[in-house]
């Protein structure tokens, strides 16, 4: 794992950079998401923040990848404060207030503190709560955090952008099976990817939709995820319910995944999260310009203000440049490990398949596998 200093010095000039724009304009989401940066190259931790629309399953996905179920869960709108879960020998819990105070609590009295009903519009001024869970022994480098759910397109603009997206390492977005990707879902996933290039769509609830029709409900959230959001990533079905043992493991090797790789997620988030602040720093300074040129005095002043940002901007996406190259090798000989496993699995399918398939077959192709199955060559 690198040390924070090891992460922090390329990056100084860019941010020190942005930042100075940011201050300058008063642009408090660059500041924010410069702050982001700066905690990712202290923290070697990655926060895997579950998203999505109210009552889409949130805090149910958390409790059975803990195997605990200390989340509230409700049929009502439920979860209003954060819970931040991480791997500890022994389940525990803390309340940490937005006065600073920080108390130990039961991890079973969570409902007390997270919910609306317990606490409506947070009147205890809780700030988020802590968990500590013996069932993450697996991800010992990913920190999982419960958000409270999205009920529109507004809120997610509001409260998320400023908040919470910033701090995004891996967006786990949640879409219920039975409302699947509505507006607010594709708007959730267009500002994901401004902070993350780690997002993975689960359809939850999948056991409320008749088997036959599940494919074409996932197959229906990729087009419209990608149509509405550009996004390509990979779309999982998802059910707490017994039956679906398969898929939980499935999310789990994708957490998993992450965790192996864990240096190389966080190279590329860096990478991703600079990038896209350098082409919106630029952006910014674009738009001053022109409002700037309504008023020829400021124009003057502001023209050589930003000369001077502009002058050393092109250095800083150089060095973001940098930043990505390696990042983006690493992640391909990644991929290409995880192909030749998948192709070698593949492989030994098709040989123990050939003979019982081969017999149906008639004319050349049946007499190429009577002549030789194994060295036939099929390309
Ligand atoms: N049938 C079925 N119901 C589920 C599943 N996951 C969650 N639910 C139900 O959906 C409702 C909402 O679940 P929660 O986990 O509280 O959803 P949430 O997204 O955390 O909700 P908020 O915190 O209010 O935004 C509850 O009644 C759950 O029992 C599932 O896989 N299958
Ligand atoms: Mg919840």
């Amino acid at each position: 794992m690198s040390t924070p200093g090891e992460r922090q010095a390329p990056l100084d000039d860019r941010l020190g950079v942005i930042e100075h724009v940011a201050h300058r304009f008063g642009l408090t989401d660059l500041s924010n998401r410069v702050a982001a940066v700066g905690t990712q190259t202290s923290d070697s931790r990655l926060a895997v923040v579950v998203l999505g629309a109210f009552k889409a399953g949130k805090s149910s996905l958390l409790n059975s990848i803990i195997g605990d179920d200390v989340l509230p869960v409700r049929a009502i709108p439920s979860t209003c404060v954060p819970t931040v879960l991480q791997f500890g020998e022994h389940l525990s819990a803390t309340v940490r207030s937005t006065s600073g105070a920080v108390s130990s609590v039961s991890p079973w009295a969570l409902a007390d503190f997270v919910t609306e009903g317990a606490n409506p519009d947070n009147i205890k001024g809780i700030e988020r709560v802590e968990v500590n869970a013996p069932g993450l022994a697996a991800f010992p480098n990913l920190v999982f955090v419960d958000t409270p759910g999205l009920s529109s397109v507004h809120e997610t603009s509001a409260a998320l952008s400023t908040r919470w997206l910033p701090r995004v390492a891996v967006a786990v977005v949640v879409v219920s099976a039975v409302q699947p990707l509505s507006a607010a879902d594709r708007d959730l996933l267009q500002q994901v990817a401004v902070h993350t290039p780690h997002v993975l769509v689960v359809v939850s609830k999948i056991d409320l939709v008749a088997e036959p029709e599940r494919a074409d409900l996932c197959a229906y959230v990729r087009r419209e995820a990608q149509a509405g959001a550009g996004y390509t990533g990979p779309v999982l079905a998802y059910s707490t319910a017994p039956p679906y043992g398969h898929l939980r493991a499935r999310l789990r090797a994708q957490l998993a995944r992450l965790q192996a790789h864990e240096r190389e997620v966080a190279a590329a988030l860096l990478a991703h999260r600079t990038e896209r602040l350098v082409q919106d720093t630029r952006t910014y300074l674009a738009l001053a310009i022109a409002a700037a040129e309504a008023d020829a005095e400021s124009a003057t002043r502001l023209r050589t203000a930003l000369a001077a940002e502009r002058a050393r901007l092109p250095a800083t996406r150089t060095q973001a440049h940098r930043l990505v190259r390696p990042a983006a090798q690493q992640l391909q000989a990644v991929l290409v490990d995880q192909l030749q496993t998948e192709l070698a699995t593949l492989s030994a399918e098709v040989l123990c398949r050939l003979p019982d398939q081969a017999r149906l077959w008639r004319g050349s192709c049946r007499r190429r596998v009577e002549t030789d199955p194994l060295t036939t060559d099929w390309g």
